[in-house]
């Protein structure tokens, strides 16, 4: 997959406002409408435009190359499913009103997929007959849909979302855990990579079922759920790069689960109080970015997904799932990364790396210098976008800050004379006149 490496604002599709919409209650909401990322089309249902877009195929990729990395195989199945396999789990009607239902013109019952394990399950068995097609791990990554009774905060909390969801197929319950912890491990390492500080928590099962569950949380004012922790968990680093899959990831699991750390619904204020010391409790809120269960046979009986053994018996496979919220991670990585002018992305997910102002289009020499300067960093194999709109500087810079992009290129006439840019970290607020030949060699390097 390769994105778009230049854009002229110009040409580009990014309609920003300078209000706040009276809609939208959290920043990563109000942020993403500003900054001209998504539009509602219906309640908790949104379009995606170029800049909200491009985010989302940066988040998808980074999640696809650590499933990826972790072993499992991408696959792709379809949003509408038919409902026999539902009822054969059970779970037709245990989804309640959340489930979308559809009719086709034969009257077949049909939902939009909440999500997949039953339609998983059924493929596996298909084609699955021994013990070595065990283990094996597959995901998918796909538009779900879940009436949520309250959709709100944008893509937050939609009706409409995309979910990496990945299912792992394995012939013992030792197996089993030994994929749980795999996917465990590589969910610390994805969120690393997003630059966020996530926390496994145990957690409750729902209606996807099993004993063994952990959510991993962000934490963030503005979360939907009540979380418990020990203080030790936000300076606990996943030292990503280290991870050897091939090794024992039992002592990383070991290392991130032996602190106290439990959502609402798992909490136990007695063990908390016993576990933690007083200075070390943390009540806060958080965002569920990711969730994974260990339910064993819960939908490989039912289903009929058998292997045969090493003893020639037929035994039902060890399973468990795995989700993302891939949509919702680019609210949770805004409401960690923002300040009051607007976002600032980390750059591994940020839309481009540099932003160019022109800050007198039609002057011949700013004009040039931009031009000279878009062109040599797409050479470089830079992202790059040039606001290159005939507007006021107050306006672009505005934008520029509203759509954060780690570095910021100012040109204009005055300092041009000089032979002098202004380069502008998005972050750190730091400004630097310096040449055009160090401006580029500052945000290439970086
Ligand atoms: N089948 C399992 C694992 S693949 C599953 O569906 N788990 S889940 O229900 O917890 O969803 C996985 C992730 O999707 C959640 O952790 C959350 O980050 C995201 N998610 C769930 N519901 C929504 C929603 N309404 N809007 C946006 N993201 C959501």
């Amino acid at each position: 997959m390769r994105l778009n490496p230049a854009v002229r604002l110009s040409e580009y599709f990014m309609p920003t406002l300078k209000e706040n919409p009276a809609e939208a209650e959290i920043a990563s909401h109000r942020l993403m409408l500003r900054a001209g990322m998504i539009r509602q089309s219906a309640s908790g249902i949104y379009s995606w435009l170029p800049m909200g877009y491009r985010v989302l195929r940066k988040i998808e990729q980074i999640v696809r190359e650590e499933q990826d990395r972790a072993g499992a195989n991408e696959i792709l199945m379809p949003t509408i499913q038919s409902a026999d396999l539902w009822r054969k789990s059970g779970r037709y009607d245990d989804y309640g009103k959340e489930m979308l239902r559809i009719t086709d013109r034969h009257d077949r019952e049909m939902l939009f997929g909440p999500t997949n394990e039953e339609l998983i399950t059924d493929l596996f068995r298909d084609g699955a007959v021994s013990y070595k097609d065990c283990p094996q791990m597959m995901y998918h990554i796909q538009w779900k849909f879940r009436d949520e009774v309250r959709p709100r905060f944008g893509v937050m909390r939609g009706r409409e979302f995309f979910m990496k969801d990945g299912y792992s197929f394995d012939l013992t319950v030792e197996d089993g855990l030994k994929s749980y912890n795999r996917m465990f491990v590589s969910y610390l390492r994805t969120y690393a990579k997003m630059g966020l500080q996530v926390i496994p928590m145990r957690a409750d099962t729902g209606p996807i079922g099993g004993e063994n569950s952990h959510e991993f949380i962000i934490l963030a004012e503005t979360g939907e759920s009540e979380v418990f922790c020990h203080e030790d968990f936000l300076s606990l680093d996943p030292n990503a790069e280290a991870v050897n899959y091939k090794g024992d990831l039992q002592p990383i699991v070991d290392q991130w689960t032996s602190m106290y750390a439990a959502t609402e619904e798992m909490h136990d204020e007695g063990k908390f109080e016993a576990e933690v010391p007083e200075g070390k409790r943390v009540s806060a809120r958080g965002i569920e970015v990711g969730h994974i269960f260990f339910f064993g046979t819960k939908y490989s009986e039912p289903l009929g997904a058998v292997v045969q053994d090493k003893e020639g018996k037929q035994v039902p496979v060890q399973m468990g799932s795995y989700g993302i919220g891939v949509s919702r991670l680019i609210g949770a990585i805004i409401e960690a990364h923002h300040d009051e002018n607007g976002i600032i992305w980390p750059e591994s997910v940020a839309p481009f790396q540099v932003g160019i102002i022109n800050l007198r289009v039609g002057d011949d020499a700013c004009d040039e210098a931009c031009e000279g300067m878009f062109t040599k960093l797409q050479e470089a194999g830079v992202e790059v976008m040039y606001d290159d709109r005939d507007t006021k500087a107050g306006a672009k810079f505005a934008d520029m800050d509203l759509i954060g992009l780690p570095w910021q290129i100012a040109v204009g006439p005055r300092s041009l004379k000089n032979g002098q840019v202004e380069v502008k970290n998005r972050r750190t607020g730091e400004k630097q006149e310096v040449s055009i030949e160090a401006a580029l060699e500052l945000v290439t390097v970086s």
